[in-house]
C-alpha cells in the first residue's frame, strides 16, 4: 500500500511537554516518524506519495471557524507577549465559569484546550495542516480506488474535537479523512480507533451522527488519559444513538482480551457495512510503551492487521500515538504488513 508523508511535521517539536510536574522532551517527537519510515524502507514497503495541498473546506466541516482562527494565530499572539517559553495554557474555563472566548492569549489557550501538556510553537500550525493534508491525500487515494493507504500523520489528531486541542493533537486527521470519504460519495464510514488512548475528539465530532460509526479500544478512562470521556455507556445521541462504541480495558490487558474486543468492534463494523474504514492507528498498546498500560507484543500487531483486513473494506490507516520509539517502526509496519498479507 502507498504511504502518504512529508517532512513538514518537523516544524512541530516543542522543547517541553508538561509531564509529572516537569517540562520534559515531548514523547510525541519527530524521531517517531523517522523510525517508521526506516522500517517501511527495510521491509521494502516504501511506496511514498506527497500530500496534496490541504482542502480547508473539509476541515471547516470538522472544526469550528473560531478554533481554526485561534490555532492559526496562537503562536503570533503568544510571541507578542514576549514570554520566555512555549505557549502553554494556565487557566481553564472549569465548572460554573463562562464558556466564552477571551481576547488575551492566556485565556484563549485555556478556552480551546482539553489537556495542558501540549505546547504550541512557531511551527505548530503549519505542521498540523500538513498532517491533515497527509490524511486527506490518503483518503483521496482510497476514494479513488486504492484498496488501502497509510497516512503517516504527525502530529496525531484523535484527541482534537471541533473546538479543542490537546493530548498532542491539533486537527483531527482521522475525522477530516472520514468527512472526506463522505464528501467523495460514501454513505457510511467507520472509524476504528486502536490507539491506547480514547479518541475523545473523534467521538465528540461524530457523536450525534449516524453516517460515521466510531469504535474505540482503550485504557479505562478511570485510570487512563483522557480521563473524562471513553466510558462504555457512551453510545451516541439523537441520530447518532447506537453509532458510538467504547471498549475501555484495565491495566495489564493482554492481546487475548484486547483481540476479543477488536473482534466485537469488527462485528459491529461488519453490521454497519461502511463504504470505508478509517483506522486511527496508535501503537501505544505495546507492552513497553512508556505512558500506557496494555501488554501487546510486536507479533500481535501483525495478527490484528490481518483481522482488520477481514473487514474487506477500503481502508485508510491514519497514524496516531506510540511512544516506545525503538519499536514504533516494527509495531506500526507489522499492522500494515499483516493487513496486506491477509
Ligand atoms: C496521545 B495519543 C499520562 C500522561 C498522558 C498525554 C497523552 C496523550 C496521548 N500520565 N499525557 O492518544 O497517543
Ligand atoms: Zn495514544
Amino acid at each position: 500500500m502507498k504511504t502518504v508523508l512529508n517532512e513538514v511535521h518537523r516544524q512541530h517539536f516543542p522543547k517541553g511537554e508538561l509531564y509529572g510536574g516537569e517540562l520534559v522532551v515531548p514523547f510525541e517527537r519527530p524521531e517517531r516518524w523517522d523510525i517508521i519510515v526506516e522500517q517501511l524502507n527495510s521491509m521494502e514497503m516504501a511506496d511514498f506519495v506527497d500530500p496534496d495541498p490541504l482542502d480547508m473546506e473539509t476541515v471547516q466541516k470538522i472544526h469550528d471557524a473560531d478554533f481554526l482562527r485561534f490555532l492559526a494565530t496562537a503562536w503570533d499572539m503568544w510571541a507578542e507577549e514576549n514570554y520566555a517559553g512555549e505557549a502553554l495554557p494556565t487557566v481553564i474555563p472549569a465548572r460554573r465559569m463562562q464558556q466564552r472566548e477571551p481576547d488575551h492569549i492566556d485565556g484563549k489557550l485555556g478556552y480551546f484546550c482539553m489537556a495542558i501538556e501540549t505546547a504550541i510553537t512557531s511551527g505548530t500550525w503549519v505542521a498540523a495542516c500538513a498532517s491533515a493534508a497527509v490524511a486527506q491525500t490518503g483518503q483521496r487515494l482510497v476514494s479513488g480506488g486504492e484498496a488501502s493507504a497509510f497516512a503517516l500523520c504527525r502530529p496525531p489528531g484523535h484527541h482534537a474535537a471541533r473546538d479543542l486541542y490537546g493530548g498532542y493533537c491539533f486537527l483531527n486527521n482521522a475525522a477530516i479523512a472520514a468527512q472526506g470519504f463522505l464528501d467523495a460519495g460514501a454513505s457510511r464510514v467507520a472509524v476504528l480507533d486502536v490507539d491506547f488512548h480514547h479518541g475523545n475528539g473523534t467521538q465528540d465530532i461524530f457523536y450525534d451522527r449516524s453516517d460515521v460509526l466510531f469504535a474505540s479500544l482503550h485504557g479505562d478512562p478511570r485510570t487512563a488519559f483522557p480521563h473524562f470521556l471513553g466510558f462504555a455507556d457512551e453510545t451516541g445521541k439523537g441520530e447518532g444513538e447506537g453509532f458510538n462504541v467504547n471498549y475501555p480495558m484495565p491495566s495489564g490487558t493482554d492481546f487475548q482480551t484486547w483481540g476479543n474486543a477488536l473482534d466485537d468492534a469488527c462485528a459491529r463494523i461488519d453490521a454497519y457495512a461502511p463504504d470505508a474504514v478509517v483506522v486511527s492507528l496508535g501503537v501505544d498498546t505495546y507492552k513497553d510503551d512508556p505512558i500506557s498500560f496494555f501488554r501487546l507484543e510486536s507479533e500481535n500487531f501483525s495478527t490484528y492487521g490481518a483481522r482488520i483486513a477481514k473487514l474487506a473494506r477500503p481502508t485508510l490507516f491514519v497514524m496516531e500515538g506510540g511512544y516506545a520509539v525503538e519499536e514504533i517502526g516494527t509495531n506500526t509496519v507489522n499492522v500494515l504488513e499483516g493487513f496486506e498479507r491477509a
